[in-house]
């Protein structure tokens, strides 16, 4: 796609055809749906799509604002959850963030669930020293009784952090004098990185002594995530590292030789390629809640709001399971109950059309062999399956969509995880059990 021009007569541009004539390049990175495309439309004068969903941007979009009369080329990613897994949208957003040219990362995060986004933040940090992090949508966090001190988490991450809503662009001027000192080089940034299980340092630091002799002068920083990421043996994000800094990692004896030398250090702490990845995980996850009850406090309001009060009804040890049992109790009655008028009702159409289609085959003069194969054998299985299966279906995924829309499925996930977990899965896979539970009953039990 071409160029076009905003009102303000300003050079917009698509990011598959990113023109680096602006002084600056910043990227606009975060969990889904906390203000990237607010800030971006607000900063920029465009429209990138917005919603009150996750997942709304779906390719990078590039446009520039003008701050102190220089130029920044503002690029919209697609939120993201995490960048250590193989999705689409994460590997996007990586690739984006580690080897495309920008000279500073905006990281958008959601105030009122601050730990779910810091994990985010630690994660970006490993890839990019040049990180402002955006605390958005400090207006719902007020609403909600949440305080968040910025300067204390300023110095845990060791990173800048401004508070912005994004609605209101007078907020953004604070953001923007930040990324202009970024940019300008005003200030250094020494990110605090997340530390690892002390024998996961050490390997790290085994394999961090070759890669940063190997790695363009330019990426330094990023010697010691390549390492860990040569370490977990992830193929894909290595071959992406291959391609984008032209240095030669899967056929290589030397890396292979340390990586020998890991596997011993690692074997003497038992620990296998899963635990090493929750291990990973788990220090992230821990740092981000630390830094999170470092610098979040509630005000006295803050039970008091409308879903805190239903959240802790829903998912309280006391009520929790009892109200659960009775939400999927009351959807299992409506859908089987419910199930048979209909069942009974598409049962009596087939039939009809089942007497009929004897009349036809006698008509036509089918053998019987034949009349039997078509309609007793093909046409009877077809309409008891649909007889029987399609209404309770099309009863208990609406009910399901209605409860999911209503919020209460996570939820149900938070008070099944403790017990789903204990036969190696999470409580995610509640809707899959309640599926599964249907089918069973009107396959085995009808
Ligand atoms: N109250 C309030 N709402 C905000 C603020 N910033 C954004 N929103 C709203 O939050 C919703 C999500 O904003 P988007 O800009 O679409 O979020 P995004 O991060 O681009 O989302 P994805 O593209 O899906 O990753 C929209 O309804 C915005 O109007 C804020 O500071 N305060
Ligand atoms: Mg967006």
């Amino acid at each position: 796609m071409g160029l076009s021009w905003n009102s303000t007569g300003r050079k917009l541009l698509d990011s598959d055809n990113l023109d680096y004539n602006s002084d600056f390049i910043i990227n606009l990175a975060g969990n889904p749906n906390v203000g990237k495309s607010t800030i971006f439309n607000s900063l920029t004068g465009l429209h990138q799509h917005t919603g009150n969903w996750p997942g709304k941007t779906v390719s990078n979009a590039s446009g520039i604002t003008t701050f102190k009369n220089k130029n920044f080329l503002l690029i919209d990613i697609p939120g993201t959850y995490s960048i250590m897994s193989n999705s689409e949208e994460e590997e996007i957003a990586r690739d984006h963030i580690c080897f495309a040219k920008a000279d500073a990362t905006i990281v958008v995060l959601d105030a009122t669930c601050l730990e779910r986004n810091l994990n985010l933040v630690y994660q970006i940090l490993e890839i990019t020293p040049n990180v402002i992090v955006c605390i958005n949508l400090i207006d719902e966090a007020r609403k909600k009784g949440i305080i968040i001190d910025t300067k204390s988490l300023e110095n845990i991450l060791g990173v800048p952090v401004v508070s912005t809503i994004a609605k209101k662009k007078k907020t953004l001027t604070n953001l923007m004098k930040t990324v202009y000192s970024i940019c300008n080089k005003e200030k250094t940034l020494s990110p605090n990185l997340v530390t690892y299980n002390p024998v996961i340092e050490n390997c790290i630091q085994l394999m961090h002594k070759y890669i940063i002799k190997i790695i363009p002068k330019e990426k330094e920083y990023l010697a010691r995530w390549i390492s860990l990421k040569i370490i977990e043996g992830n193929t894909k994000i290595i071959t992406s590292i291959e391609k984008n800094l032209n240095i030669k990692i899967l056929n290589n004896e030397k890396i292979t030789r340390i990586l020998d030398e890991i596997s011993c250090l690692l074997c003497n702490i038992d620990l296998s390629t899963d635990s090493f990845n929750q291990s990973i995980i788990s220090s992230i996850m821990h740092s981000a809640e630390k830094a999170c009850s470092s610098c979040v406090s509630y005000s006295e309001n803050y039970n008091s709001t409308k879903t805190s009060r239903i959240d802790s009804i829903l998912t309280s040890k006391k009520y929790g399971i009892p109200i659960m049992i009775v939400f999927l109790g009351l959807i299992f009655w409506l859908t089987i109950t419910g199930a048979n008028y209909p069942s009974e009702l598409l049962s009596s159409f087939f039939t009809f059309i089942q007497d009929k289609l004897y009349i036809g085959c006698e008509f036509l003069r089918f053998p019987n062999w034949l009349t039997s194969l078509l309609v007793d054998g093909v046409y009877q299985t077809v309409s008891w399956i649909v007889s029987v299966m399609l209404p309770p279906m099309a009863i208990f995924f609406p009910l399901f969509t209605l409860l999911e829309d209503l919020g209460y499925l996570p939820r149900l996930a938070f008070n099944l995880d403790n017990c789903f977990r204990k036969s190696g899965t999470s409580g995610k896979q509640a809707l899959t059990m309640c599926m599964g539970v249907t089918k069973w009953y009107f396959f085995l039990i009808k």
